[in-house]
C-alpha cells in the first residue's frame, strides 16, 4: 500500500507547469500539504467531476499535461467519464486515482472497490491505452515520472490505506478558481 502523502510529496516535488485538478475527497489535502501551486485547482463538493474537469481541462491546453488527482468513491459516481477520456484519447492527460476501498470522507462507509469492481479494469476496459495498477512508493515514482514524460491518456491505479489527511491551507473555491485562471491565462 502507498502512503498518498509521501507519494503526493514526490509528485509535487517533480511538478512544472503541469496542471493538477483535484477531486474533492482526502487526496486533494495530501496534494495541497505537499505544496501551494497556483496551477493546482481544488474541487470542492462536486463529486466525480474531476475527470470530466480535467479532460476539459486536457482538451484546451493540449500543451500541457494535465493531472485528475482522483479518488475511487468519486470516479465511481462518474464511470462514464471513463469511456468519454478515452474517446477522445487526450495525449496530455494523467489519471491518478487513490483507490482506498472507502467513502473516508463521509465516516468509512465501503466503496464498489471493497467488493469486486476494479478500476483499473474498467479504466481498460473504457479504452485507456496506458493503464497502471501501482501498489508501492518505489512503482508510484516510477510510473508517475514515466506518465509525466510519455504521451496518455495514463491512468494510475494506486491502492492507499484509509488515512485522514491533514486538512488546512486551502483558500476559499471562488478565490482558488481565480488563482487557477490567472495562472493559465484564462479569461474570467
Ligand atoms: C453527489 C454527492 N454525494 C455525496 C457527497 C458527500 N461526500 C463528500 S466526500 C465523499 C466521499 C468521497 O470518497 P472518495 O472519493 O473515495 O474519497 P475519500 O473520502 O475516500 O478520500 C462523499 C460521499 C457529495 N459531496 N456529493
Amino acid at each position: 500500500m502507498i502512503d498518498r502523502a509521501e507519494a503526493s510529496r514526490y509528485l509535487v516535488g517533480r511538478l512544472k507547469d503541469e496542471l493538477v485538478v483535484t477531486s474533492l475527497g482526502n487526496e486533494k489535502y495530501d496534494l495541497r500539504q505537499a505544496g501551494d501551486r497556483d496551477r493546482n485547482f481544488f474541487n470542492w463538493n462536486s463529486m466525480g467531476l474531476a475527470s470530466s474537469l480535467g479532460l476539459g481541462l486536457a482538451m484546451a491546453q493540449p500543451d500541457l499535461k494535465v493531472i485528475v488527482y482522483d479518488g475511487d468513491g468519486a470516479l465511481l459516481m462518474n464511470l462514464g467519464s471513463l469511456a468519454t477520456i478515452a474517446a477522445r484519447q487526450p495525449k496530455n492527460l494523467i489519471h491518478i486515482v487513490w483507490d482506498n476501498r472507502s467513502y473516508a470522507m463521509t465516516g468509512g462507509q465501503p466503496t464498489a472497490t471493497a467488493f469486486h469492481t476494479d478500476l483499473g479494469k474498467v479504466a481498460e476496459g473504457a479504452g485507456y491505452p496506458k493503464v497502471e495498477r501501482v501498489e508501492t512508493l518505489a512503482a508510484f515514482q516510477n510510473v508517475s515520472d514515466r506518465a509525466l514524460k510519455e504521451p496518455g491518456p495514463w491512468f494510475l491505479h494506486c491502492l492507499t490505506e484509509v488515512k485522514p489527511a491533514k486538512s488546512g491551507g486551502l483558500s476559499s473555491p471562488t478565490a482558488n478558481k481565480h488563482r487557477f485562471m490567472n495562472a493559465i491565462g484564462a479569461r474570467h
